[in-house]
């Protein structure tokens, strides 16, 4: 009998059973010689929503749809990876013009423009900040800048200021992070990649390169004096962690902390609790090896390197992120619910003591990659799909 049929028998026995103790089927791993550090730090208990999904589609046509960010008028604010093109979109779907003025973008690959988020200050300053890959000599690289929104008919931005520029400048179209996360002192978390090419790599271990990074920048793109390495020579002060491959996925939990979940090679996406100063060990340590099948890591531990709250093998392909706090899904309060482009799944993380303790795929009937997850203001649960044809869908319990 193959694992696939072991694994049904199991999962229809399980399910009249509420103390399961099976994993989401997955398939076997990739890295099997890799075992977890601790109980739990892979393949959680299989847990199920009971509250079922009504998914709407708010609007569609969106050319691989990257991030929205929510203004306080009830539209959004959607990104377009390749073209570079910034909507705003009505609650009933209704997209604007190309909001003019954006700085160009390098929309090769994995390049383009990315995350979207207002200031914190937006009501009155109406700053928006955004991410993306900025075309330079010599390659490219991840920046980050602002400018004040004019929305109307003919809706633009203008006083444009690049705050942050991830350096060295490489020749890469992958790798780069590009999620924002404003903390309520108003800092800035930017999470960035490690370019994916061999010399990006060796740099996520080099606190002179902010490749492989989170750093922190205030929204001026000044360094905040408390972070971890402004008085070590050589290192670039908007550090705030190191060691880490490729970030696409970035929320704060509800105590403020930032969680991330990282994009692993073969086997090895992880759900980090970001610290200041820590080290999260790639290119060292990890639970995955390289698309070829070759051996990255040694160990999967070493002294003075963090291990993953979780992590998956076969990998998930986390993008898109979010901390559940709404009241239409009162079961998913405290869960973090991610969004998978391979798995083309919702993953959903059962959380107890910063440990993940029951695991959810949500959606896998649709069959999508899911690029963004956020929460809107009425707890509905908004995504977009990673799509030449791109979607933003609306989550909310069936009536
Ligand atoms: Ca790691």
């Amino acid at each position: 009998m193959n694992r696939m049929i072991i694994g049904v028998l199991v999962g229809a026995v399980m399910s009249a059973s509420p103390a399961s103790a099976a994993p989401v089927g997955t398939g076997p791993p990739n890295v099997p010689e890799f075992k977890p550090a601790f109980a739990g730090q892979t393949r959680a208990e299989a847990e199920t929503t009971r509250t079922k999904l009504n998914v709407t589609e708010i609007a569609s046509g969106f050319n691989k749809p990257w991030a929205i960010a929510f203004l306080p008028d009830n539209r959004f604010l959607v990104t377009e990876k390749p073209t570079g093109n910034l909507y705003i979109v009505t609650a009933e779907g209704v997209k604007s013009k190309p909001v003019a003025g954006l700085p160009p973008v390098d929309g090769r690959n994995q390049g383009g423009l990315l995350d979207v988020e207002l200031g914190p200050d937006f009501a009155t300053s109406r700053m928006i900040y955004w991410s993306y890959y900025e075309p330079r000599e010599g390659g490219n690289g991840l920046a980050v800048a602002r400018a004040k929104l004019i929305p109307g008919p003919e809706p633009k931005i203008t006083g444009v200021q690049v705050i942050f520029r991830m350096m060295p400048t490489l020749q890469s179209t992958m790798h780069a992070g590009g999620r924002l996360v404003f903390a309520p002192d108003k800092t800035l978390f930017v999470v960035l990649g490690e370019r994916s090419v061999l010399p990006g790599r060796i740099q996520a271990q080099d606190l002179a390169s902010h490749f492989g990074k989170v750093v922190r920048i205030r929204p001026d793109g000044s360094v905040p004096k408390d972070n971890p390495f402004v008085n070590r020579a050589g290192a670039k002060p908007e550090i705030w962690s190191y060691g880490h491959r490729n970030i696409l996925s970035a929320a704060l939990d509800a105590k403020n902390r930032l969680w991330v979940a990282e994009m692993g090679p073969q086997g090895g996406d992880e759900l980090n609790l970001v610290q200041k100063g820590k080290d999260y060990g790639w290119p060292t340590i990890g639970y995955g090896e390289e698309y070829s099948g070759k051996p990255i890591h040694k160990s999967t531990q070493a002294p003075g390197m963090e291990q993953p709250v979780y992590y998956w093998d076969p990998v998930i392909a986390p993008s898109g992120m979010v901390m559940y706090s709404g009241s239409l899904f009162p079961e998913w309060r405290g869960n973090f619910l991610i969004g998978g482009l391979a798995s083309t799944a919702l993953i959903r993380l059962e959380m107890l003591n910063d440990r993940v303790v029951g695991e959810e795929r949500l959606l896998t009937d649709r069959n999508e990659r899911i690029r963004e997850v956020v929460q809107g203001p009425d707890g509905a649960l908004y995504l977009l799909t990673d799509d030449a044809n791109g979607k933003l869908l609306k989550v909310t319990p069936a009536k």
